[in-house]
């Protein structure tokens, strides 16, 4: 019984989990459809469940959680700087460089 609990609760929120990172890629790749590299997969969650998991930029999107779209998220979090480079996850995003990172920044112009 026990096992067939923790089974369907897996089967819930592991899928629940995975859907709704897949619908952030989706939506990152629509907002940002000239970045080449493509961020999702590395910069705003790491693997592992909880919000203790999410990288800085995962942390800011999770500040935003309660707007109703992705798109709406992603637009919020474009004018923080996650983690405090001195540079806004929105220059980050377009010099390709990740805003979860605080050693990786864009070249100075
Ligand atoms: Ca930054
Ligand atoms: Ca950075």
């Amino acid at each position: 019984m026990k096992a067939t609990v923790a089974l369907a609760v897996f089967l819930l929120f592991g899928l629940q989990s995975a859907f709704a990172s897949f619908g952030y890629f989706k939506a990152f790749d629509a907002q940002y459809p000239n970045n080449s590299l493509k961020r999702c997969d590395t910069c705003h969650i790491v693997p592992g469940p909880g919000v203790d998991n999410l990288t800085l930029y995962g942390k800011s999107m999770w500040e935003f959680r309660d707007l109703a779209t992705a798109k709406e998220m992603l637009e919020a979090i474009e004018l923080v700087d996650s983690d405090e480079d001195g540079f806004l996850n929105k220059a980050e995003i377009e010099a390709e460089t990740n805003p979860s990172d605080k050693a990786d920044f864009p070249a100075e112009q």
